[in-house]
């Protein structure tokens, strides 16, 4: 993949962070999620690839665009698989809390785990502790390594955990053991990213999430030499089908970095939605510009990007934004409509 694709791909995040941060603490997820697909959706019209959906928005008959199997991008090589997540956190941006995001990952075709919709168990930690985990190992002896691994005590370092009654004895384990914890009510991509920087005060991610939200943050993590491990939870005969078709017959195994993006080669981009440690949420300035804050990285190479945007959104064909949000607030039901095609 050419280096300019990361570039392309963070103008599809901006767009998707631009298009439904007006939703912030309104209470309207689906309406929000509706506009960032949409902002997203029309943005990767214009990205010079051939890309496929390999995690989106849904099956075919579930969701109206960004579904699996869809076909992205102006169809010239390269032939890449795309893993997006238009609003990872729509809950976190109708109620206004922390880390909503606009997430893509993009790698050459065949490389990215297609993680169906179910739950999966997950480990992560950033750089420095990469390496010392073990999905199989006891919470404690995670904790341990971590702990050592970032030169600290155990009762310093902070795992981060979803906020749900299924991880009760996971977070008395932690507890017991003497670490600290962040619970999330939303936002496991974000989570494992942060494990990356230290300066987000967050060491380890520990629990139950989505599946699709894995491979994402495996494919950040991979950018930034980190690691994630994650075993899949079927939970009914449909579910145990899909992994089979995936190629995975033992379902108790566990998924590495290996699994889960294979090869050296992903792009990883997010922007911010609403605030969070490691990125600003979409600020609004004045009615005609907006603010955004992203991160793009490449694991081949290993650049990580922060980058501000200014838009002017006089100028910018943003989607779903100004006149049109103001009646679809006030009117029921969100109606985007995505420039001359029409696409609601
Ligand atoms: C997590 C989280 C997501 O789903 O993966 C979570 O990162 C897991 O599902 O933001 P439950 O909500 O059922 O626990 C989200 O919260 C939403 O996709």
């Amino acid at each position: 993949m050419e280096r300019e694709l990361a570039l392309e791909i963070v103008r599809v995040t901006e767009m998707a962070a631009l298009n439904c941060a007006r939703w912030m603490g309104r209470g309207r997820k689906m309406e929000a999620d509706d506009a960032a697909t949409t902002g997203m959706r029309r943005m990767f019209d214009t990205v010079q690839m051939d890309g496929t959906v390999v995690i989106g928005e849904g099956e075919m008959d579930e969701a109206p665009m960004l579904y699996i199997g869809e076909r992205l991008g102006t169809g010239v090589p390269p032939k890449v698989d795309v893993a997006v997540d238009p609003l990872e956190g729509t809950n976190i941006l109708a109620k206004g809390l922390w880390n909503a995001m606009s997430v893509v990952a993009v790698a050459p075709a065949g490389t990215l785990l297609h993680a169906p919709d179910m739950y999966m168990e997950k480990i992560a930690v950033g750089p420095r502790a990469a390496g010392r985990i073990d999905l199989d190992a006891p919470v404690e002896e995670n904790l341990r390594a971590v702990a050592d691994a970032l030169d600290k005590d155990v009762t310093d370092v902070v795992a981060v955990i979803l906020d749900r009654p299924r991880h009760a004895a996971l977070i008395e384990r932690v507890r017991q053991a003497g670490a600290r914890i962040k619970l999330i009510s939303d936002g496991d991509v974000a989570a494992a990213l942060n494990t990356a920087f230290e300066d987000t005060g967050v060491d380890i991610l520990f629990g139950i999430g989505g599946a699709p939200e894995g491979v994402l943050a495996a494919a950040a993590l991979k950018c930034l030499g980190g690691e994630l491990q994650g075993r899949l939870m079927p939970e009914d005969d449909e579910q145990r089908r899909r992994c089979a078709a995936m190629g995975i017959t033992d379902t108790r195994r566990v998924l590495r970095m290996e699994d889960l993006v294979r090869g050296d080669d992903a792009i990883f981009a997010a922007t911010g939605v609403t605030d969070g440690e490691l990125l600003r949420g979409v600020r609004f300035i004045g009615k005609s510009r907006a603010k955004t804050h992203s991160i793009v990285m490449r694991s081949k190479t290993g650049t990580v990007r922060f980058i501000e945007a200014v838009h002017d959104l006089s100028r910018k064909p943003l989607p779903g934004l100004s006149a049109e949000f103001g009646a679809a607030a006030s009117a029921g039901p969100a109606v985007h409509s995505i420039g001359s095609s029409g696409e609601t």
